[in-house]
């Protein structure tokens, strides 16, 4: 019997989940499944708002721009502010770093520090809010790094690779919460009924035989020719593959949870349509270095087109990466597309 069959049918919250995770490390002192368990908390709390987003006076902008130049959605304010008002004062965290906030998010001094760093992109895809289309929160979890003091940002600029946990609430048709701690990949489905999450995808893996292809092909004109070949060999019949579909939403969490359970590949690669954006769009940090994680312990992989972005050391808190994940087959295949090409062109 597969770990998954094992809990096939029976009636587990994520609560109980995290702890009988937490208790295969003897080590461990309970933070982070307390954090994780916060976390949960802070899905709930915006879950409840994302469900009336089209009734309550939250639609529209804030009026203020976030740092990626972006109007602010009164509902992206307030999955930021729930998860930080959740985390500041527990003492689990030393840091935390947000796609809402330009430098890393220190811990009130009134408050102590603790021995995790949280990185969250408190609600992707917020331009879609309007209409009434799937959106997420992405966050990842690391050690602090640095020994003394109150945390700071040598603490988030950590390679994916040092990740301990990472995850993504989903608010769609149901509100979904996916994590790993590193033990496989977990889906929670809430049950607005009784405001718990129940287990409903246990040990997730992504499927051998792919189906879906995503990607914006509206920016075509813009691709580099790798990018044109790559979409090309997606498309066609091939000994490793049949022809892929797409799938693109245009929300992120929405199409990679889509891919991790059908089987596909996500890309959103640099183009040179947009001068401000030459090395893609998607964000390292808050965004790429968690569905890596998650990807590569369901069974996938995730590359900037050269090499894994767990790998990558990152240097700004909002550097921006070009982003191919999905069936290791698939993303590999881009990487010696994309490596061609640049002989190719070098040549
Ligand atoms: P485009 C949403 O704004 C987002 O950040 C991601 O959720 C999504 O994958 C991407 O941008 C969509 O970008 O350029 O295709 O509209």
């Amino acid at each position: 019997m597969t770990d998954a069959q094992s809990y096939m049918g029976k009636l587990i919250t994520i609560d109980r989940y995290i702890l009988e995770q937490q208790q295969s490390h003897p080590e461990a002192t309970g933070t982070l499944t307390n954090l994780l368990y916060d976390l949960a908390l802070a899905a709930k709390i915006i879950a409840s708002k994302t469900t009336r987003a089209g009734l309550a006076e939250i639609l529209g902008s804030a009026g203020e721009e976030n740092v990626q130049g972006e109007e602010v959605q009164k509902l992206d304010a307030f999955a930021q502010r729930t998860i930080f008002r959740l985390n500041d004062h527990t003492g689990r965290l030393a840091v935390m770093a947000s796609e809402e906030v330009e430098d890393v998010i220190p811990i009130p001094e009134r408050f102590s520090v603790g021995p995790y760093v949280l990185v969250f992109d408190p609600l992707d895809g917020s331009s879609n809010i309007d209409m009434n289309v799937s959106i997420g929160t992405v966050f990842g979890i690391y050690r602090r790094k640095t020994t003394t003091g109150r945390g700071a940002l040598e603490d988030v600029l950590q390679p994916g690779r040092a990740l301990v946990a990472a995850g993504y609430i989903l608010y769609g048709a149901s509100t979904m919460m996916v994590y790993s701690t590193g033990q496989g990949v977990h889906g929670f489905t809430l049950d607005p009924a009784i405001g718990e999450f129940l287990l409903s995808h246990p040990h997730l893996m992504l499927p051998a035989k792919p189906k879906y292809y995503s990607v914006n092909q509206g920016y075509q004109p813009y691709w580099a020719p790798g990018v044109q070949a790559y979409t090309a060999w997606l498309q066609h019949d091939t000994p490793e593959k049949p022809g892929l579909s797409l799938r693109y939403i245009g929300s992120l969490v929405a199409d990679f949870h889509r891919n991790l359970l059908a089987g596909g590949v996500f890309y959103y690669p640099a183009d040179h349509k947009d001068p401000q954006k030459p090395g893609g769009k998607l964000r390292l940090v808050y965004e790429a270095n968690p569905l890596a994680f998650l990807i590569e312990q369901a069974g996938g992989y995730a590359s900037d087109g050269a090499r894994a972005i767990l790998d990558i050391q990152p240097e700004q808190l909002h550097q921006r990466v070009p982003l191919f994940i999905g069936n290791r087959i698939l993303v590999e295949q881009a990487e010696m597309l994309l490596h061609q090409q640049d002989a190719t062109v070098a040549a």
